[in-house]
C-alpha cells in the first residue's frame, strides 16, 4: 500500500504527514489569494508553467499557483464569505479565497496539481473534483474515499490533470448544505497546445441558487427545490456582468450547473454549437446548432458560436420564473380582477399595501415598492429603452466592431442603426376584429352547469 507519505515523496521541502500539513509543512504552504470583490478580472497571460489561453469568470477571477519542482500547486481556503448579489443584496454565504464561487483553476492537460485545502469553516468539509480522471483517494468523497478535512485544518489533493475539458469543483461533505451556501467553484484544463480548441474568448460560468428571505442575508440550507434566487457565478441580474465579444471572434461559454434544477440556456441573434460536455470534445462532425440548450443537474456544456451579429443579446434561462428576482409563488392569478376597491378597504389596515396583477406584473419593473433592506426587486435592470423586464439567471452579449484582442471592458449601450429598432405604428388604425370580451356572456344563450357530486348518474 502507498501511504500518503510517500505519495508526496516528490513534493521537495514539503513535510506531509498522514494528509494533514503539520506546523513545520504549514510555512511552505503556497500563499492563498483572496479575492476582496465581484468584478470581473480579465486573465492575465499564464507567468510560469505551459502556456494556454485563460478564461474570463463572469464577476469572478482564477487562482493563482506557483510553480514547486514542476508541479503546479494551488491553495484554497474554504470559509464564510460575504458575496453581493448584486447591487443593493448582499448574502452571507460559503465559498473559496474571499469569494463565492471559489477561484477558477486553470491547468493544462498533463499537469501535475496539488492543491491545498484549507478548512476555515465552522464545520469539516471536503473537495470533489468534478469530471476528472484521478486516483480514487484524491476524489473528495467524505467517508468514502478520505476522512473529512477538519475544521482548521489543511489537507493535499494531488493528481495529473489528464485530459483537456470543462470541469467544476465542490464538497462531498455535508452536501445539502454546503452547496446551498455557495460552495462550488470552475476547473479548466486547457490542451497541450494552445493552437488547439482555440477561441478569442472564453467565459465560464456556474450556474447556482439561493433561497433567501426577502430582508435577510444568508440562505435556508434545507430548501429542496423552491429557491427564489437565480444566479450566474452567485450575482443576479442586473449584477452579472456582460460578456464582450468582437464582431467576428470566436466565443466559447462554458456553463456548470450546481443547483438542483436543469436550465435550457437561450441566446439571442445568434446560434452556437455544443462543443463539449462533462465527458470531453465533441467531435466536430457531430455537433448541432442550437439556440438553447438544456443543462442539468450536475452537467457542463461548452457552447461555441461566431459573434457575427452587433448588438446586446440577451443571454438567458428560458425558464420564466429564472429570470426574476426573490418573489413570492403563492399568488393568486389577477389578470382582469378589478381591485380598487378592495385595496381601500385594505388600505384601512394595512397601509402599504398595493393591488397588484391585474394587467400583469409588468408595471413591477417600472415601479419601486418599499421592500425590505437587503432585497431584491423581482426585476430591476434598466435599459436604454426603459426597464428591463427580467432579472436573474440573465446576462447580455456585447458584440461590437472593432473591440480590442483583450478588452473586456463594458463598452455602454448598443447604438443602433437608425431604423433598425422596433417603432410605434402612428399611421390610420382602421377597426380590427377583436374576440370577444371573455368576461362576458352573449345575450340569450344560457349556461347551465352542474357541479358532478357523485359518479352513480
Ligand atoms: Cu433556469
Amino acid at each position: 500500500m502507498v501511504s500518503r507519505r510517500d505519495f508526496f515523496m516528490g513534493a521537495g521541502a514539503l513535510a506531509v504527514g498522514a494528509g494533514v500539513v503539520s506546523r513545520v509543512g504549514a510555512a511552505s504552504l503556497p500563499e492563498a489569494a483572496s479575492a476582496a470583490n465581484a468584478t470581473t478580472q480579465p486573465p492575465p497571460s499564464p507567468p510560469n508553467g505551459r502556456p494556454f489561453n485563460p478564461v474570463v469568470t463572469l464577476n469572478g477571477w482564477s487562482l493563482p499557483w506557483r510553480m514547486n519542482n514542476n508541479v503546479k500547486e494551488f491553495h484554497l481556503v474554504a470559509e464564510p464569505v460575504v458575496r453581493e448579489i448584486a447591487p443593493g443584496m448582499k448574502a452571507n454565504l460559503w465559498g473559496y479565497n474571499g469569494q463565492s464561487p471559489g477561484p477558477t483553476i486553470e491547468v493544462v492537460e498533463g499537469d501535475r496539481v496539488r492543491i491545498f485545502v484549507t478548512n476555515r469553516l465552522p464545520e469539516e468539509t471536503s473537495i470533489h473534483w468534478h469530471g476528472q480522471r484521478l486516483p480514487n483517494g484524491m476524489d473528495g468523497v467524505t467517508g468514502l474515499t478520505q476522512a473529512a478535512i477538519p475544521v482548521g485544518k489543511t489537507y493535499v489533493y494531488e493528481f495529473v490533470a489528464q485530459h483537456a475539458g470543462t470541469f467544476m469543483y465542490h464538497p462531498h461533505a455535508d452536501e445539502m448544505v454546503q452547496m446551498a451556501m455557495g460552495m462550488m467553484g470552475f476547473w479548466v484544463t486547457h490542451p497541450k497546445s494552445p493552437a488547439v480548441q482555440q477561441v478569442d474568448r472564453d467565459y465560464v460560468m456556474l450556474l447556482n441558487a439561493y433561497d433567501i428571505d426577502p430582508g435577510s442575508f444568508t440562505p435556508k440550507v434545507n430548501t429542496m427545490l423552491d429557491f427564489n434566487l437565480w444566479t450566474i457565478n452567485s450575482r443576479a441580474f442586473p449584477g452579472i456582468a456582460p460578456m464582450m465579444a468582437r464582431k467576428g471572434d470566436r466565443v466559447r461559454i462554458r456553463v456548470g450547473n450546481l443547483t438542483m434544477t436543469n436550465h435550457p440556456l437561450h441566446i439571442h441573434g445568434h446560434a452556437f454549437e455544443v462543443a463539449g460536455t462533462d465527458g470531453g470534445w465533441i467531435p466536430k462532425a457531430a455537433r448541432w446548432p442550437e439556440v438553447t440548450v438544456d443543462i442539468g443537474v450536475g452537467q457542463m456544456r461548452a457552447m461555441e458560436f461566431i459573434a457575427d451579429a452587433p448588438g446586446d443579446w440577451a443571454f438567458h434561462c428560458h425558464k420564466s420564473h429564472h429570470t426574476m428576482g426573490p418573489m413570492g409563488h403563492q399568488v393568486p392569478t389577477m389578470l382582469g380582477v378589478d381591485q380598487k376597491d378592495l385595496a381601500k378597504k385594505i388600505n384601512k389596515l394595512v397601509p402599504d399595501y398595493m393591488a397588484m396583477g391585474e394587467n400583469g406584473m409588468e408595471s413591477m419593473s417600472s415601479m419601486h415598492m418599499p421592500l425590505p433592506d437587503n432585497t431584491l426587486p423581482m426585476m430591476d435592470g434598466k435599459g436604454p429603452f426603459g426597464p428591463i423586464g427580467m432579472g436573474g439567471m440573465l446576462t447580455v452579449l456585447k458584440v461590437r466592431d472593432g473591440l480590442a484582442r483583450n478588452d473586456y471592458r463594458d463598452p455602454g449601450w448598443y447604438q443602433h442603426p437608425k431604423g433598425s429598432v422596433a417603432y410605434e405604428w402612428d399611421g390610420a388604425m382602421p377597426a380590427a376584429p377583436a374576440a370577444p370580451s371573455s368576461g362576458a356572456m352573449q345575450p340569450g344563450v344560457e349556461f347551465n352547469v352542474r357541479k358532478p357530486q357523485s359518479h352513480s348518474h
